[in-house]
């Protein structure tokens, strides 16, 4: 009798720990489950975060002619549309088009490179003649945006040789 009361208070104690190794265990598994809920918010907090830190870009373009003809050095100046502030480590083609003569040109976007000025970057561009080109400068980063700007090119010695006449031409040749 005596021992039998015994041994059921033990294997009444067992029971208990069982009971609380469980909990214990719950207990892991649901503080496992908010880490990595937490883990999961931080992230797109972050993601969120640099989504809005990447400014669209506006750019401020230069053109010089070169010694080469048709050959123009272009200096970009990349900045955040709103804030004003430069953009580092932006990844940008120019392709050009002349408005006038749409689908006339096929001008071989070129990636221009950083200069190390803060915002600045630099390439040739070579077009096919002068006069009014819109520049297409397509990003990746800091965000995929276009932006176009219009820029008229002349030649070496500072002429517009590029006329109106040359596009009616065309127009009517076919
Ligand atoms: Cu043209």
């Amino acid at each position: 009798m005596d021992h039998c009361f015994k041994g059921i208070l033990v294997s009444g104690k067992n029971l208990e720990n069982w009971g609380k190794a469980r909990q214990y265990r719950y207990r892991e598994e649901a503080m496992f489950i908010q880490r990595v809920l937490f883990a999961g918010i931080g992230l797109s907090m972050l993601l969120a975060s640099s989504a809005r830190a990447a400014e669209r870009p506006k750019v401020d373009v230069e053109c010089k002619a070169t010694k080469d003809k048709l050959v123009y050095a272009c200096m970009f100046a990349v900045k955040g549309r709103k804030s004003g502030n430069p953009i580092d480590g932006a990844e940008f083609t120019v392709g050009a088009d002349m408005p006038s003569m749409p689908m006339a040109h096929n001008i071989k976007p070129i990636t221009p490179a950083a200069t190390g000025k803060p915002g600045m970057y630099h390439g040739n561009l070579h077009l096919e003649m002068t006069g009014e080109w819109a520049l297409r400068m397509k990003f990746e980063k800091p965000v995929r945006d276009v932006v176009i700007k219009k820029l008229m090119f002349g030649d070496a010695a500072g002429h517009h040789a590029h006329g109106r006449m040359d596009h009616s031409k065309r127009g009517t040749k076919k």
